[in-house]
């Protein structure tokens, strides 16, 4: 991908954890490398096409001046925010924040922090098959509507569906959920675990009944496996309740383990 680099952007802001730091300000410097599709701007030569530096450059001050933060990691982590939603041709940004002033009684050059924040699709399958289930699917896709951490959220049909697995329980309600976030797959995991919370979700019984179940079913192409997550879900493949819904949104979703589309997947249970 190309990038639009901004070097050295000289700021007068007030971040930090001291009382000093936010009473007096200090000097910052942001460098900033937005990765973004130049070409048709590139071939046409139009800046409509593209991403307007200057403005880019606004968006940083004015982010970075507006609030006060204790922490460069939050300066930098709002800012990339901020630029991702100023710019919506932006998939990923670099950036990194300095604080050459920082209080450190030695001589140093800077101290900074440097991120990569970007848009990453993700698909989520909603459940319940306790209490007010619509209730709980509407909540859940509403906070991710409301949260600036997620964008373009599609939401399949809601189905009614017999119990898989432990089948001595009532119908579910599912529905899947393609969007693009912000969060990291595990930070994204956190997020759909405190909305299950929220939802006065209990874990008693595995694969048992459930005021709301929020699973990451597929994060980009990404495999992950470790104590916490598996990512492609690993009952994607026999689940009709999640790849119905998938189908309606993405039937092309590539399952980058078995390597077949959502579809297919579907047809295969058929
Ligand atoms: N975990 C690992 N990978 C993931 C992932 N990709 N997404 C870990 C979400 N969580 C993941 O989940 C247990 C642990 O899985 C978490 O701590 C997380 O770190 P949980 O939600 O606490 O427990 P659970 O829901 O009982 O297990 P699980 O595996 O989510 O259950 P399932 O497989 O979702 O089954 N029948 C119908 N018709 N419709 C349903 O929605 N749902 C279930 C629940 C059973 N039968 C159903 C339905
Ligand atoms: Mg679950």
């Amino acid at each position: 991908m190309d990038r639009i680099c901004i070097e050295g952007l000289q700021l007068f802001a007030r971040h930090g954890v001291f009382p000093e730091e936010n009473e007096k300000g200090q000097h910052f410097v942001v460098h900033a490398a937005l990765l973004v599709d130049t070409e048709a701007a590139g071939i046409q030569d139009d800046l409509s096409l593209s991403v307007d530096y200057a403005a880019v450059c606004e968006v940083i001050r004015d982010t970075m001046t507006s609030r006060i933060y204790q922490l460069i990691e939050t300066a930098a982590q709002e800012t990339a925010l901020a630029i991702l939603h100023a710019f919506p041709s932006v998939n990923s940004v670099e950036l990194e924040v300095c604080k050459p002033e920082a209080p450190i009684p030695m001589a140093f050059r800077s101290v900074s922090v440097k991120l990569q924040r970007g848009w990453h699709t993700a698909v989520i399958a909603l459940g319940s098959n306790m209490g007010d289930s619509e209730g709980f699917l509407n909540g859940a896709v509403q906070a991710f509507r409301e949260s600036r951490y997620f964008r373009h959220v599609q939401v399949s049909d809601f189905l009614w569906t017999k119990p898989y697995g432990y089948t001595e329980q009532a119908d579910f309600l599912n529905g899947v959920v393609l969007c693009e976030t912000v969060y990291s797959p595990h930070a994204l995991l956190d997020v759909l675990q405190a909305a299950e919370q929220r939802a006065g979700r209990e874990r008693k019984l595995h694969w048992g009944p459930r005021t709301l179940d929020l699973d990451l079913i597929f994060y980009e192409d990404k495999i992950i496996s470790d104590a916490r997550l598996q990512v492609p879900h690993p009952g994607v493949q026999d689940r009709t309740f999640v790849l119905a819904p998938l189908v309606q949104l993405a039937p092309y979703y590539w399952h980058p383990v078995l390597h077949k589309t959502a579809a297919q997947l579907l047809e295969d249970l058929a």
